[in-house]
């Protein structure tokens, strides 16, 4: 061996050394902790990436009681009514017997999803409470012991499809109706019965994949108590099985449980599954906050409760910040997804209803800002937020707050110039442009009164230098 050969597979020696010693420092040795670093980079996750507007659908035995009994309003949300001590359970139990949403039409279902400019839906197949809005052969409190019969996941897949918006399928782990369910493992009996309600809901889960096979993905739910856990192999291997059944499915972070028990984030802090899944009823507050993970949030009209509610405890959320929400969190690189929770004959209640159309009304003028974009790294101004095409050709300013001097502030990357700026409802018509210091461009809008929330349509150029005058602002 040469001087020369020796040195260099030294080297070698040496380099793998370091890199294992930096892994030894940094990281807890973990067989079921995230298997993949970053984001996934397939063509399903970059439809998920591109559909900014969801829509969520709670239905299910709580829509009858509508969050309430006897006359009394439950304070918590309509969906966990079953867990309110002054109703008993086997109340809650035998509202399967009356569970008839004879109204109940999935082609208008889709319909409004569609004019709403929803591009993809989450629909609730079985919540806490176990009942199955599908007929499964592997439980006894499904859709088929209704008055009502008739399976209602299968026509809702098929309706929204037709429509070309993909079906997500929620997914509760919690049941309260099983015998086998456990919130913790203690004893030798527990076990025993937590393995056999494992094997059922891995017989549950093959079974709605099997069944509607157009499924894009799952929406898991209940995931947080100690028997799930406690179970970090199986749920690891679950979902690998699920994986293999289904290529292509998207499982959030809201699923599995590490070595250790950790959930979303595993004990070294690399996210598990394919989009962080905890942002409920909550949007980041700035882009560090995302930690440069795909996220979707999840929203109510209300405060809380996802379920039909009679009664609105609270504010209810008008139409511009529902808009503001979704902008906000499409600027963050996040999905929007708003919830609707039917009544129980199967219609939507009259506000979601008009607010599904002045969603769809402002979108039909203003998708383009929202389908497809991404965060533009600019930033952020008091004006609204921004956000940018996947070919960085066209940026939009979706503005909320507009300057009494009637200027927008805008600070793009220092590699990128502002050709034109316009109304996106005008694209023939430029606003002034001016470039000041530190690289900021002021465009100019006139002042009138804005009724909505409107957009700025940017032509952007992309070049390999810095523009002029776009200089870091340093201090000085
Ligand atoms: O379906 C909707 C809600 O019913 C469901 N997720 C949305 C999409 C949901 N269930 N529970 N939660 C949301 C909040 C969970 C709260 C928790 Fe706890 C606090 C879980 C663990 C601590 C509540 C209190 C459950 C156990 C103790």
């Amino acid at each position: 061996m040469s001087k020369k050969t020796i040195a260099v597979f030294s080297l070698f020696i040496a380099s793998i050394f370091v890199i294992n010693n930096i892994h030894a420092q940094d990281t807890i040795a973990l067989q079921h902790g995230a298997h993949r670093i970053g984001r996934r980079e397939d063509t399903m996750m970059q439809r998920w990436r591109g559909y900014g507007l969801g829509q969520f659908i709670h239905f299910g035995l709580y829509s009858i009681l509508g969050g309430e009994y006897n006359g009394e309003t439950y304070n918590g949300a309509s969906e966990w009514i079953r867990s309110w001590n002054k109703l008993p359970k086997n109340v809650y139990d035998s509202l399967y017997k009356q569970f008839n949403p004879t109204k109940f039409n999935p082609d208008e279902w889709a319909a409004m999803a569609k004019q709403m400019g929803v591009k993809y839906v989450t629909i609730t197949t079985r919540h806490h409470d176990g009942f199955c809005l599908w007929p499964s052969k592997y439980s006894d409190y499904t859709i088929v012991k209704t008055p009502y019969k008739k399976d209602m996941i299968g026509p809702l897949v098929k309706a929204y499809n037709k429509q070309g918006i993909d079906v997500y399928l929620y997914y509760s782990i919690l049941d309260w109706h099983s015998k086998d369910w456990r919130d913790d493992i203690k004893t030798e009996d527990d076990s025993i019965a937590f393995a056999r309600f494992k094997v059922f809901v891995k017989n549950q889960l093959t079974e709605l994949l099997t069944d509607y096979p157009t499924t894009k993905g799952l929406w898991f739910d209940g995931t947080w108590d100690k028997s799930w856990k406690k179970n970090g192999a199986f749920t690891d291997s679950l979902e690998q099985y699920l994986k293999q059944l289904h290529p292509g499915l998207i499982i959030g972070s809201r699923f599995r449980a590490d070595d250790l028990g950790k959930r979303h984030f595993d004990s070294n802090g690399r996210l598990m599954g394919d989009y962080e899944q905890g942002w409920e009823r909550k949007i980041p507050e700035n882009f560090a906050a995302t930690h440069d993970n795909d996220w979707d949030c999840v929203m109510t009209f209300g405060e809380n409760g996802w379920g039909y509610q009679k009664k609105w405890l609270g504010h209810w959320k008008t139409t511009d910040e529902l808009i503001e929400m979704l902008t906000k969190c499409v600027s963050l690189d996040g999905n929007f997804v708003l919830n609707f929770g039917p009544k129980s004959d199967g219609t939507f209640r009259n506000e979601e209803v008009e607010a599904a159309k002045q969603i769809g009304d402002w979108m039909k003028i203003n998708s383009a800002a929202i389908y497809n974009t991404r965060y533009t790294g600019w930033e952020k101004q008091d004006w609204g937020y921004s956000t940018i095409s996947k070919a960085g050709k066209q940026a939009y300013l979706i503005i909320f707050n507009i300057p009494v001097s009637g200027k927008i502030r805008v600070h793009t990357k220092p590699n990128q110039d502002i050709n034109k700026a316009s109304f996106i409802t005008d694209t023939n018509i430029s606003l002034p442009i001016e470039s000041v210091d530190y690289g900021y461009k002021l465009i100019s809008v006139p002042q009138q009164v804005y009724k909505t929330p409107f957009v700025i349509e940017l032509n952007i150029e992309q070049s390999k230098q810095k523009m002029k005058g776009q200089e870091e602002n340093k201090h000085v």
